[in-house]
């Protein structure tokens, strides 16, 4: 019998499309976008579609398993519960519950996902992750500036003279925008892509500006630089709405645009021109997350929403600094799911130093790590390190779907389900503001449970199983009892399957910040309060012959390592044939000078580690520019991450993933990586 279902991708992605499921005796058979879906208009991309693929792969997790003497064994779920529950409640007792340490990323948008953290907050706090790999950098940056990170509303940009596109991979990784940039220009709005890589996005572009990784605050200086010598700052805005202005002219006046020319490899002209465009409001601006990935990532944002805080371009219709869009997320009643008053005791390491984390711990050291939505030894940077520190754990439990490269570490794997086997809520806070339901369409394969069964389950074996004492529906209440006010229930969700949030097209357009002072902070009252400079500053990254001219001549090339157009992160590789392989793409200089052609096999290097893959020539890319894809599996090749630092950015809540010195040569065979 067939049925059809309206759901959504869970997938840690811009869009968060909502889904028409198509299901035939108890099994998906198609995947499709809701065509009545208000922004993603039933169009989907190949990854969400693929989910069909996954959620019936033959490599699902089925059963629970135990690793007995280095082998896995299939076990019940009463022996794997009873088991983990008492390791748990020792560890508790021996060493505290901070001993426990929580390691997750935020692999699937459902509302209950986030009941992870009711479940180790009730077992008394666990060492938890702070800052985020992925654009912990750049919201900070925002909550500097700003006082949070807010977006403006897709249609917003219909109001834009100019649309800035800066360090987003639009036509990958966020297909709905891509769709508005084609639209835009039949409107006669101008667009520009700012990337070192000349992608999908930069072909559509009027303009596009090639630029050395990492150098964007210095490039948004020189444009501040330009508008400030052609009289084209906003004064209004600067003189009403914001402080600290005196110290960005200062930073502006220290550095001479030959430098900045020298630094940014853009020929003044060019830069000329992004001011006389930016003074030509509305001008929006998509940033994305590549550029923050740096050691000087937070201050990078910064500078760049100065620039369009200068340029008058904040709290406009058709202007804004898009980078994330917490007010999505933050319409929901979080604590009331995940109950922080339970937790009494509290330790934190940032996500980009777990791995020194739990290798450095003491009092307690660490006992056990419980993975949840997240596959670290793929996608946390340096890989090696990650390797080591999730070995040395007494325990590793991982709930996947998959055995992953962390799962396979582990010594207990609990299979989980998928989207189409649960009910939930989905929300993405990084671009439109709609929650979509999702509805279960089908039973779990084998022995698949929800996240939620399993914590409800350890819980009651743990002696607090009242508190995970709700039904589905119940949760997605308390979740959502924040938005009656505004008409919003479940009922009403469940019937028509998608609402907006009450959220703001256009963000500060009451010039009301919820920085300290209520200004626009281009020096940061926040940031000093935290112990760091406030100030802006010219930085560099710290693996650039600007910063360690040494270790840039030992490994002159910089290697950034963007997100697949086939696969979100780790998730699709086991599926997809064609991406079984390390792909290297060098610009077309490399290639040159190493001696590289298409279809070779060459080695990467640093000192943290190597990976062999196929060359492949960009034909347009920043000189000195290699990338290789993230994600990738060790049975496949090995993840990119075998080569990036683990370092912190400037802030101290983001990652130093693009901040990456490579050397490379061509070698004989791509079999072993090491
Ligand atoms: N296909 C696909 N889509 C995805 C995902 C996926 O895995 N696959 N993941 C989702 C997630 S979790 C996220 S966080 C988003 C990320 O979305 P994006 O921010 O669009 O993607 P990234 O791959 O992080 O890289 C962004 C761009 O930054 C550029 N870049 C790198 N360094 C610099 C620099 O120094 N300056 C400038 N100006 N540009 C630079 C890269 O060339 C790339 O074009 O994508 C989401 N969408
Ligand atoms: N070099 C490099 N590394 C990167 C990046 C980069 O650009 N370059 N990007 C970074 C970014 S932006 C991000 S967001 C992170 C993403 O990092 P991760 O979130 O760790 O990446 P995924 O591959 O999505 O892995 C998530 C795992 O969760 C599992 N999973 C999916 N749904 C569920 C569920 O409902 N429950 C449970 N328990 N598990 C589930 C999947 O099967 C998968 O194995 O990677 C970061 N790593
Ligand atoms: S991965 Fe993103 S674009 Fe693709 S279907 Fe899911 S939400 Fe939509
Ligand atoms: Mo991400």
């Amino acid at each position: 019998m067939k049925k059809e279902v309206i759901s959504s991708c869970p997938l840690n992605c811009w869009d968060s499309c909502g889904f028409h499921v198509t299901v035939e005796n108890n099994k998906v058979i198609k995947v499709d976008g809701d065509a009545n879906h208000p922004i993603t208009q039933g169009k989907i991309c190949g990854r969400g579609r693929a989910l069909e693929t996954r959620a019936n792969s033959s490599d699902r997790l089925l059963h629970p398993l135990k690793k007995i003497n280095g082998q896995f064994v299939q076990i019940s779920w009463e022996q794997a519960l009873a088991e983990i529950a008492e390791k748990m409640a020792d560890i508790k007792k021996k060493y505290g519950s901070q001993a426990v340490l929580h390691s997750h990323d935020y692999a699937n948008n459902g509302l209950l996902k986030n009941l992870d953290q009711r479940f180790f907050n009730s077992y008394g706090g666990v060492t938890e992750l702070t800052g985020s790999i992925c654009w912990g950098a750049g919201i900070e940056a925002q909550v500097w500036d700003f006082g949070d990170s807010y977006s403006h509303s897709p249609h917003d940009i219909y109001h834009s003279k100019h649309v800035v596109i800066w360090g987003r991979n639009v036509a990958r990784t966020n297909m709905h925008l891509f769709q508005h940039l084609q639209e835009a220009k039949k409107h006669g709005i101008h667009l520009t892509v700012i990337d070192p890589i000349y992608n999908a996005t930069a072909k559509i572009a009027h303009d596009y500006i090639s630029i050395k990784p990492g150098m964007d605050g210095i490039l948004a200086i020189g444009i501040i630089k330009e508008l400030r010598r052609l009289g084209l700052e906003n004064h209004h805005f600067i003189e009403q709405y914001s402080i600290g202005y005196e110290d960005l002219v200062a930073l502006v006046d220290e550095i001479s645009m030959e430098e900045i020319v020298n630094m940014t490899e853009i020929p003044h002209d060019r830069i000329t021109g992004l001011a006389e465009l930016y003074a030509e409001r509305p001008v929006t601006t998509y940033l994305g997350l590549g550029m923050q990935r740096y050691k000087n990532g937070g201050n990078t944002i910064r500078l760049i929403d100065a620039l369009i805080a200068v340029s008058g371009n904040i709290g406009i219709q058709g202007g804004g600094a898009n980078f994330g869009n917490l007010q999505v997320g933050q319409s929901f009643n979080s604590n009331a799911l995940t109950l922080p008053e339970r937790k009494q005791k509290k330790r934190s390491f940032t996500m980009m130093k777990q791995a020194e984390g739990i290798l450095e711990a003491v009092d307690p050291e660490i006992q056990m790590i419980m993975v949840t939505c997240g596959n670290p030894v793929t996608q946390v940077p340096n890989t090696n390190l990650v390797e080591k520190a999730f070995s040395s754990v007494n325990t590793l439990v991982v709930i996947d779907q998959f055995m992953t490269d962390t799962a396979a570490l582990a010594d207990y794997v609990l299979p989980t389900t998928t989207v189409f086997e649960e009910t939930d809520i989905y929300y993405a806070s990084m671009y439109h503001g709609y929650m979509n339901y999702g509805e279960a369409a089908v039973t779990p394969p084998g022995e698949a449970k929800s996240d939620r069964w399993i914590w409800t389950e350890l819980a009651k074996r743990l002696g607090f199983g009242e508190v995970f004492d709700y039904t589905v529906d119940e949760f997605l209440e308390m979740g959502l009892s924040k938005l009656k006010d505004h008409g919003i229930t479940l009922d009403r969700l469940k019937e028509e399957k998608h609402l907006l949030l009450p959220i703001k097209d256009v963000p500060w357009s009451t010039y009301e910040f919820k920085t300290p002072s209520g200004k626009y902070e281009f020096t940061s009252t926040l940031g000093e309060k935290k112990g760091y400079n406030g100030k802006l500053q010219l930085l560099f990254p710290e693996e650039s012959s600007a910063s360690n001219m040494e270790l840039a001549r030992k490994f002159p090339y910089q290697l950034l390592s963007i997100h697949p157009m086939r696969s979100n992160h780790s998730q699709h590789y086991p599926v997809i044939k064609g991406l079984q392989e390390v792909k290297i793409e060098v610009s077309q200089d490399v290639a040159t000078d190493v001696g590289l052609e298409e279809g070779d096999t060459a080695q990467l290097f640093n000192d943290r580690g190597t990976l062999k893959g196929k060359v492949k020539i960009m034909k347009i890319a920043h000189p000195g520019t290699i990338n290789v894809d993230e994600g990738q599996w060790k049975r496949f090749g090995g993840s990119v991450n075998l080569l990036t630092p683990n370092g912190e950015s400037d802030n101290g809540l983001g990652s130093t993933l693009y901040d990456c010195l490579v050397g490379i040569k061509k070698v004989e065979s791509v079999s072993v990586n090491n």
